[in-house]
């Protein structure tokens, strides 16, 4: 037992490469018998408790990282205990009239039994690969799981052969589509178009579903605000906190153009919306008038123009100015200490900083640069922090195609200061001061999951905290 546990607790060791992990002793909180239970008492294991790591407990496993957006494979890592535990099932859509139903979704590969309204079981699921094949009236068609709210129409139960093989109790809530069980449930979408379900879960749903049953099928909707409660923890070490309240706060923006205002870094901030601007926009924030207080300022690609507001609430600009080539990249700070911040440029064609301490005129022009250097390399994205503490904002360059960040602390020619690894490809970076420490340190907002990672150093390895915030577009920062 201890040599499969050791193993167990080896075999890994990445989350997302955040995670700098070293193996811990095996203990009773990793025991597969534990870890059968507690994910039981989540609704992802449906087994015996036996404290064996067999195919249906690899498949809770898989669920499990399926369900909170993590490297899915089908075993278990000690990075992930703390996500169990944290692990609050999703909020979904209220349907007052379907309080017992099916939810299926695509995105994270899983499908939810609803009973009286609350997610009661989680199911790892394989849908449909997208792949064109021929079917069964020789048409030539795509291998996609059919969207839309469905109701079961009919069931078979035990084994089915159809024109594509082998389904076990299929339930068929729209043509040929069907939920079934199959032995074949991968990590990834694999299926006909089928929802795929593992034999033994499937036996587990025959006296659970009922023809006449609601289904929903659905992607996870793209910036169309939270689609999780924000008490969904995915605490990793907890809460940031702020133990003397000056601590910057974080705003994110969907792609519909509105933003939701995190009025601190916990898992349960009170959070309020508003709109400003128009979806696509690219937001920064900035104190533009010196009364303390970070809002938002946004540049408009259409139009070349950047428009920047006083208060961050919904409501139309304060001052209006053009900006930059097409294609510079804005960026926000108060780069000579005088406590407002201003406007510059990021030029990636260069890779050039054009640093500029006056805001353009209202209605004009974004003034000429004072001075400019060169920091980066092609891809990579600027950001703006006081990072030593001193009072003066500088740059940082984020290289997203590998988590390289390099900040620096002077405003001139030359190497970074700082270098260290942080985040995935195609996160979103952003600097405060998130522990209220006077310095800034950064934080990536990961959009295929939704999750905002915070670190309190500038330094490589793992996460301080990392918060469920939906599936948005963009993260600034708020003071
Ligand atoms: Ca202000
Ligand atoms: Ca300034
Ligand atoms: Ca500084
Ligand atoms: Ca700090």
């Amino acid at each position: 037992m201890l040599r499969r546990l050791t193993h167990l607790a080896l075999t890994v060791t990445l989350i997302f490469g955040l995670v700098a992990w070293a193996p811990p002793e095996a203990d009773a909180s990793t025991t597969v018998a534990n870890l059968q239970t507690r994910l039981k008492a989540k609704g992802f294991y449906r087994g015996a408790i036996d404290g064996i790591a067999g195919a249906q407990t690899q498949q809770a496993f898989m669920a499990f990282r399926k369900e909170v957006g993590v490297t899915r494979s089908f075993s278990w890592s000690s990075s992930l205990d703390g996500l169990l535990r944290d692990y609050v099932r999703p909020w979904l859509p209220y349907r007052h009239d379907e309080p017992d139903r099916v939810e299926v979704n695509l995105s994270r590969q899983v499908m939810y039994l609803i009973r009286g309204n609350k997610v009661q079981q989680v199911f790892p699921i394989s849908s449909g690969n997208g792949q064109p094949y021929t079917n069964s009236f020789g048409k030539f068609t795509n291998a996609r799981t059919p969207t839309g709210d469905f109701k079961i129409q009919r069931h078979v139960r035990g084994e089915r052969i159809s024109y594509l093989g082998f389904l076990w109790n299929p339930w068929y809530f729209t043509g040929g589509y069907a939920l079934h069980g199959s032995s074949s449930v991968p990590a990834y979408p694999a299926s006909h178009g089928c929802v795929r379900l593992t034999m033994w879960d499937s036996d587990w749903l025959e006296s659970q579903l009922w023809v006449g049953m609601p289904v929903h099928v659905w992607y996870e909707p793209a910036g169309v605000g939270p689609t999780f409660a924000p008490n969904a923890d995915l605490g990793i070490g907890g809460s940031a906190g702020c133990p003397n309240g000056n601590c910057d706060r974080v705003a994110f923006q969907d792609r519909g153009g509105r933003f939701y205002l995190w009025d601190q870094l916990s898992h349960n901030p009170a959070i309020s919306a508003f709109f400003y601007g128009n979806p696509g926009d690219t937001p920064f924030s900035g104190d533009w008038n010196g009364d303390g207080q970070k809002t938002l300022g946004l540049y408009r690609r259409s139009d070349g123009y950047v428009y920047l507001r006083n208060s961050n609430t919904q409501g139309v600009a304060n001052i209006t100015f053009y900006f930059g080539n097409p294609g510079d990249i804005p960026l926000a700070g108060d780069f000579d200490g005088d406590g407002y911040d201003t406007v510059s440029i990021y030029r990636p064609s260069e890779q050039r900083f054009y640093i500029i301490n006056k805001l353009g005129a209202d209605g004009g022009g974004l003034g000429a640069a004072e001075f400019s250097f060169q920091f980066g390399a092609p891809g990579d994205v600027p950001f703006v922090g006081d990072f030593d503490g001193n009072g003066t904002d500088t740059v940082g360059v984020y290289r997203p195609s590998t988590g390289q960040t390099f900040i620096k602390n002077t405003l001139a020619d030359g190497p970074a200061d700082l270098a260290f690894v942080f985040g995935n490809p195609g996160d979103r970076i952003v600097a405060g001061d998130w522990n209220g420490d006077g310095r800034d340190t950064v934080a990536v907002y990961r959009p295929t999951t939704g999750v905002f990672y915070v670190k309190n150093s500038n330094t490589t390895g793992a996460a301080d905290a990392a918060f469920d915030v939906g599936y948005l577009q963009s993260v600034v920062t708020i003071d």
